[in-house]
């Protein structure tokens, strides 16, 4: 029984080495150590034996029954790995390839036309001594509204639709929180900026989406008048379209300014005449701004007595709609490679 043994061992090694796949790893563990594989029957066998060959023989089985299991474990992970590495051969991908016909038509990628204007006005701003600030996009309810003098149920409110968080936060409806965030950690006199995207629940349409990009301006000095104001303004509008275009400046309410305007541009995609991104008016809001209302002040911890200063909020899609001429303000989230690569 022990040469018997000895033999089966030996086969069953060789074909375990030779064995091309894991299912025929299973099937020889089947043959071998299975409910009715070979080694199992001499096991049951060894009954039969008298009692010193029996103990010799069993230990002898044990072992080699160990022994066939560590190789059918040792040459299930050479198989596995071996098909790992055949799979890596066969389908590895090249991220460099690009589908043959946009290779020529579209040869490299570029900024998207709202982060190139917005670059654009960093640049304008940054050459005026104004400093670029950043904010979070999910806010509190106390940088959005509470602090810019907008306090719950005021009907300001309902201006902006807000999308709000379970936990009672908010994303923000206008870079205008940054304004607070920045008087809190500044001291006066100073200009900045804060460019950001913004998010409103309301519905889309040629000149709305629920999400697009404003740029966020205020300066705080001694004796801030609506002059300089307008001669901000209208330094941004020269740089920006390098061509005369008509403004109008007109009242506008905002809690956070007083006295507060809305500057509209003469809608450039119709020349005035009317169109859907100008809702048939020849105007768009483009721009509002004012001075900056004393109890804002206050909420940024800056004392309205001695410092005074203006604020903007400048809608960006709107303004490469302009420059561009482009109809519709869905065209920049649309994700669509031949809108893109016209800027
Ligand atoms: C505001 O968001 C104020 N925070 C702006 C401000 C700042 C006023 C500082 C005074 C002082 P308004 O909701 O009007 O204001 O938005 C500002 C600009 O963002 C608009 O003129 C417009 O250009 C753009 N805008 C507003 N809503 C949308 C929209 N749904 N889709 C695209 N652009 C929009």
């Amino acid at each position: 029984m022990k040469q018997q043994l000895e033999n089966l061992y030996k086969q069953t090694i060789a074909t375990i080495e030779k064995a091309a796949s894991i299912d025929e790893l299973e099937q020889i563990r089947v043959k071998v150590l299975g409910r009715k594989g070979e080694l199992t029957q001499i096991l049951r066998s060894l009954g039969t034996l008298p009692q010193e060959e029996r103990i010799e023989t069993g230990k002898l089985s044990n072992e080699l029954k160990d022994s066939i299991e560590e190789a059918l474990e040792k040459r299930k992970i050479q198989l596995t790995q071996q098909h790992i590495n055949k799979l890596i051969m066969e389908d590895w991908l090249d991220v460099t390839l690009t589908k043959p016909g946009l290779l020529q038509e579209y040869q490299r990628g570029h900024l998207h036309p709202i982060s190139q204007i917005q670059y654009e006005i960093e640049d304008i701003f940054t050459s005026m001594g104004f400093e670029i600030l950043d904010g979070p996009e999910v806010e509190t309810d106390y940088y959005n509204f509470e602090a810019l003098n907008i306090p719950p149920y005021h009907p300001a409110r309902d201006m902006q639709d807000t999308f709000w968080t379970e936990d009672g936060n908010l994303l923000r409806t206008h870079t205008s929180a940054i304004q607070i965030r920045g008087m809190e950690r500044l001291t006066p006199p100073f200009r900045v900026i804060g460019p950001g995207r913004v998010f409103r629940y309301e519905s889309i349409d040629a000149s709305h989406e629920n999400t697009f990009y404003q740029v966020e301006g205020m300066m705080i000095d001694k004796d801030i008048s609506v002059a300089h104001l307008i001669y901000f303004m209208k330094t941004l509008l020269k740089e920006i379209f390098k061509r005369n275009i008509t403004i109008r400046l007109r009242p506008g309410y905002f809690p956070f300014v007083e006295p507060g305007f809305e500057l509209d541009i003469q809608c450039l995609i119709c020349g005035g005449k009317g169109c859907s991104v100008c809702k048939y008016s020849g105007w768009l809001e483009l721009l509002p701004c004012g001075l900056v209302q004393p109890n804002v002040l206050r909420y940024g911890k800056i004392d309205p007595d001695k410092w005074s200063g203006f604020a903007f909020g400048l809608g960006l899609n709107r303004l490469v709609m302009m420059r561009y001429a482009i109809n519709d303000i869905r065209h920049f989230l649309s994700g669509d490679i031949r809108f893109l690569y016209q800027f």
